[in-house]
């Protein structure tokens, strides 16, 4: 027992020694923010030692979304039997790919209740990164809150990871409340992005807690890439798009709400409305808080934010802590249930910016699994924001892989995201707003504004080679672009040879 603390402290491999093989682990962590550290990392060497002794040793996990060095080091250590709700480790990725990992792909905002519900079993531990925790059991979370305060509620026995690394004032910046079952919910008071409704601790019963393991370790967020030409572009057309939709009156002149999602797209695209004086300050109601809205804070142009995770590179973090002042009444970390509630997104009008992996002619979107069966990370939030922002918008390069994949394709090899619920679809080539058209007319809008010049002719081929119908498809073609990147490496080989010629 550490005079510091109410509760024993222990070694993380004495930590790791508790969890047996099967257990099922909810860890902290939405993104790599506030993502256990020191105790996977002893899980992961535990399990070479067993492997190496010839013993089984495997672990269930569930996280908030994905994390850093916990799924990479948990899946090259093949220590991960199955996995929930969204992942990007490329490692882990592997696994799940070739059937030795089990993951379950969820919209992030189902998580607490599916394991309320009892669907993914008992939680044995919950391993959760905080800078503090009360005698009372009450637990101060660090750079993200994800589903840490619900995983504290439902885990039988719990470890508590306290990170020096984070400021203990990063607590200020959570506003925790947790949902009860249906029919006791009532409105979730949130009627702006920066309202506060909970409290800035998560709960657990401390008779729960076996023990705290102390570290101190950067979160590990990588720094993005500076955005390519097609990002760039990207950035251009949704930026001209919403000051058109600002200047037509359907934004109104305070603008609404943005959520944005993760990668280079989405940096760019914060940086293209920072950048433009004509875009009015504006407040996010998002999931992820990343290094390219640092600026637009400091500059003013971004008034505030809601979000569940500060994935900040280590220099960004420690410039937020430094200056911690001025975000505290201006950025608000929230469990995923709430920040990514549909009604309050409803509510608030939000603008949800999603990126996918292709897209089709009548407008659904991949964002999950590459030519419909290998899964790069998951759905994540994207699907509780498109579904009911007041306006969700779809981005991609009009071409991957060197121009090898058409982004644009007669259908979706896979959809997570459907006509209905998309409205506009933006490549570097232009921009597709799908609202009142029909499928033919969606199908030409997109073809001709978002698809890359070089696979149009064949995209209106296989239109006029569909028969009649509201969805007009021919079935024997819709999957050929899929088939020939397939068999040939790319979806029209002499397109693609021509495009690379082109770059040459
Ligand atoms: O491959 O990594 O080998 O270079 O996919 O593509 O264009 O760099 O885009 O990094 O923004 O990722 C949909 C995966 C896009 C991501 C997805 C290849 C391409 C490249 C990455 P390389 P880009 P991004 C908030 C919201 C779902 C979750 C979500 C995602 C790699 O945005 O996971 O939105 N979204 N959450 O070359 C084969 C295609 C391809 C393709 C691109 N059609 N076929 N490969 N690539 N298109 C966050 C949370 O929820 C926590």
């Amino acid at each position: 027992m550490s005079p510091k603390y109410a509760f024993p402290t222990l070694a993380a491999e004495e930590a790791a020694a508790l969890i047996n093989n099967g257990a099922m682990v909810g860890f902290s962590g939405f993104t790599p923010a506030g993502a256990a550290k020191a105790v996977p990392r002893a899980i992961a060497e535990k399990a070479r030692k067993q492997h190496d002794a010839g013993e089984p040793y495997q672990i269930r996990i569930i996280t908030g979304a994905s994390t850093g060095v916990l799924d990479e080091e948990l899946a090259q250590a093949d220590a991960v039997k199955w996995r929930a709700p969204y992942q990007s480790s490329r490692t882990l990725g592997k696994l799940i790919n070739t059937g030795k990992c089990q993951f379950v792909d969820m919209h992030l905002s189902h998580v607490a209740q599916v394991l309320y519900e009892g669907f993914l079993g008992t939680m044995d531990y919950a391993v959760i990164e905080a800078t503090d925790v009360m005698p009372d059991g009450r637990v101060f979370l660090t750079s993200s809150v994800g589903a840490a305060p619900t995983y504290l509620q439902q885990a039988e026995k719990v470890i508590i990871e306290i990170n020096r690394y984070h400021s203990p004032r990063v607590s200020e910046l959570a506003d925790i409340r947790l949902m009860p079952p249906p029919p006791h919910r009532s409105p979730i008071p949130i009627y702006h992005p920066l309202e506060r409704i909970g409290w800035p601790y998560a709960v657990v019963d401390p008779k729960k807690i076996v023990g705290i393991v102390e570290t101190n370790e950067p979160d590990g967020v990588g720094s993005f890439a500076p955005p390519n030409e097609a990002c760039v572009k990207i950035a251009d057309n949704v930026v001209q798009f919403l000051l058109e939709e600002l200047r037509a009156g359907r934004i109104p002149p305070e603008f609404l709400p943005l959520q944005s999602g993760v990668g280079n797209i989405a940096n760019a695209v914060m940086k293209g409305l920072g950048d433009n004086p004509d875009i009015p300050p504006f407040h996010m109601y998002t999931e992820v808080f990343q290094d390219a809205l640092m600026p637009l804070m400091q500059q003013g142009k971004l008034l505030g934010a809601s979000t569940c995770s500060l994935t900040l590179s280590p220099p960004a973090l420690e410039s937020l802590y430094a200056n911690i002042d001025e975000y505290v009444d201006r950025l608000v970390l929230r469990p995923q249930e709430l920040s990514n509630n549909p009604g309050v997104i409803r509510r608030l009008g939000v603008i949800a910016m999603n990126t996918a992996l292709e897209v089709d002619i009548y407008g659904h979107a991949n964002s999950t699994h590459v030519s419909g069966t290998t899964m790069m990370n998951g759905i994540g939030g994207s699907g509780d924001f498109t579904r009911n922002a007041y306006l969700s918008i779809f981005m991609c390069p009009s071409i991957a892989k060197d121009g090898k994949i058409s982004t644009v394709v007669p259908f979706c090899s896979h959809v997570d995201h459907n006509e209905h619920s998309i409205q506009v679809i933006v490549t570097d080539q232009g921009l597709a707003d799908l609202r009142g058209l029909s499928p033919d007319e969606r199908a030409c809008a997109i073809i001709d504004n978002c698809a890359h010049p070089a696979y149009r002719p064949w995209l209106h081929d296989y239109l006029a080679s569909c028969g009649p119908g509201h969805i007009r498809h021919n079935l024997a073609r819709a999957f050929e672009l899929h088939q020939n990147l397939k068999e040939h490496g790319a979806m029209l080989p002499e397109a693609a040879a021509e495009l690379a010629a082109s770059k040459n």
